[in-house]
């Protein structure tokens, strides 16, 4: 349940996450600092609202929706989007619209972990971050 997402997260993988940014049309120095970045993941349940929230030493970032409803989102990298997160179950799917451009985020708890997974044009990432 959507319950098993709640809590704070922090990183400990990642693996191809420079290529996605790259993908995503992050510039170098932005690059280099998301690389180097182990961030926080906090993700609250208020009611029907969910809020997550991503806290780094360079830059911090908070989402809150309600699944199936259409949101504005500021992305870490300074893109505006259109997001839509919905629930199938036991994967959080997070679809992200600007420019005529899109990009999925999943979010997903195995083996008591939250594993992340970005998606543009098929250049994939993997973050997996554990409960703190
Ligand atoms: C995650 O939650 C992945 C978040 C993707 C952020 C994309 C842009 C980052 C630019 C520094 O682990």
């Amino acid at each position: 349940s959507i319950d098993d997402f709640v809590g704070k997260w922090s990183l400990v993988s990642s693996e191809g996450f420079d290529e996605y940014m790259k993908e995503l049309g992050v510039g170098m120095a932005l690059r280099k600092m998301g690389s180097m970045a182990k961030p926080d993941v906090y993700i609250i349940k208020d009611g029907d609202t969910i809020t997550i929230k991503t806290e780094s030493t360079f830059k911090s970032s908070q989402l809150s929706f309600k699944l199936g409803e259409k949101c504005e989102e500021n992305t870490l990298d300074g893109r505006k989007v259109q997001t839509l997160i919905t629930f199938d179950g036991n994967t959080l799917i997070q679809l992200q619209q600007w420019d005529g451009k899109e990009s999925t985020i999943t979010r997903k708890i195995e083996d008591g972990k939250l594993v992340v997974e970005c998606d543009m044009n098929g250049c994939k990432c993997k973050r997996v971050y554990q409960k703190a």
